[in-house]
C-alpha cells in the first residue's frame, strides 16, 4: 500500500483511540531490568498495554508474536503456559501476567504506586474501540512473514499513537524482529506537533534531564520513529526508509 495512504489510515487509528498513548509521564520509575511484552501489533488488548506503557514513560522489550508466527511461541509458552498475548514478564520480580487489565493494573501499581486512571484501565468499550482502531487501518490481520533472525534485538524510539511509528512497529511484528521500544511520549505543550513544525513557535526545548533531552543532544532533533540496528551499525529516521531497510535486511 502507498505509504501516504498508510500514514493517513494510521492517523485515523490513533484518532479512533482519542490519541491515547501520546503523553508520557514526567514522573518515571524505570525498572532496573527491561520489562518484556509478548505483543501482537494488531491485537486490541496489546494496544491498551502499549498505550499505558507510553503514558507511564516506561521502555519495554517487545517480543512480537504475529498470527502464524512461531519464533517466540516456545518462549511465550515456557513463561506463561499459554500462547495468549498480551503477556508481560517483569524480570525484576520474576512475575508474569496476561490480559490487558491485569497488565495495566500491575504496571501502574508497581511503577507509579497508584491505581490506573479509569481512562487507561481496559474496559469492554476500550477493547471495542481498540478493535475499531485496527479495523480502520483496512489491512486485515498481520501475519508473520519469513525473515532472518537478528543476533541482537533492534531499538525503536517512538510512542504508541505516533502514526509513523505504528507503521514501523507493524513491520517489526510481521517479520518477528524483537526490539527495545523506547517511549518518547510528549511531556509538555512544547513537544506537540511534528519535529519540523512544532505547535509552539521558537527553538524546541525538551524538559531537562529527560529521554527527549538526551535524544536531542545525541541526534540533533527529536523525531520518531528512529531505529537503531546494532547488527549492521545502522541508525535511521524516516518511517518509509526504515520499513524499506527492514524488508531489505531481514525479509526472506
Ligand atoms: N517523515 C517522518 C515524519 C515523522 C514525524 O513527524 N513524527 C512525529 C511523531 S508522529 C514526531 O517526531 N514529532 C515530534 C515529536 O514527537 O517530538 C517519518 O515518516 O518518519
Amino acid at each position: 500500500m502507498n505509504h501516504l495512504l498508510d500514514v493517513l489510515l494510521s492517523t485515523a487509528a490513533s484518532t479512533v483511540r482519542g490519541w491515547r498513548g501520546t503523553s508520557g509521564s514526567k514522573q518515571v520509575q524505570p525498572p532496573k531490568r527491561a520489562l518484556m511484552l509478548f505483543d501482537r501489533e494488531d491485537d486490541a488488548e496489546c494496544r491498551l498495554v502499549r498505550e499505558a506503557l507510553t503514558e507511564l514513560n516506561l521502555d519495554v522489550s517487545i517480543i512480537p508474536c504475529p498470527k502464524k508466527g512461531s519464533r517466540f511461541t516456545a518462549d511465550l509458552e515456557a513463561l506463561s503456559g499459554m500462547k495468549q498475548v498480551p503477556f508481560l514478564y517483569d524480570p525484576n520480580v520474576d512475575y508474569g501476567m496476561r490480559g490487558a487489565r491485569n497488565v495495566v493494573q500491575y504496571l501502574f501499581n508497581q511503577y507509579r504506586g497508584e491505581a490506573p486512571p479509569s481512562a487507561l484501565l481496559p474496559s469492554l468499550s476500550g477493547v471495542i474501540r481498540s478493535n475499531l482502531a485496527w479495523a480502520v487501518r483496512f489491512t486485515g490481520h498481520l501475519y508473520a512473514r519469513p525473515s532472518v533472525e537478528p543476533e541482537e534485538p533492534l531499538t525503536l524510539y517512538g510512542f504508541e499513537s505516533s502514526p509513523y511509528t505504528r507503521l514501523v512497529r507493524e513491520r517489526l511484528c510481521q517479520l518477528e524482529l524483537p526490539y527495545r521500544l523506547i517511549n518518547l511520549g510528549k511531556q509538555q505543550w512544547a513537544d506537540m506537533g511534528p519535529a519540523r513544525m512544532r505547535v509552539k513557535p521558537g527553538k524546541y526545548k525538551p524538559l531537562p534531564n529527560t529521554k527527549r533531552d538526551a535524544f536531542l543532544k545525541q541526534y540533533g532533533k527529536v523525531q520518531v520513529p528512529f531505529l537503531i540496528d546494532p547488527n549492521t551499525d545502522t541508525e535511521m529516521f524516516e518511517s518509509a526508509d526504515i520499513i524499506a531497510y527492514l524488508d531489505k535486511t531481514y525479509a526472506k
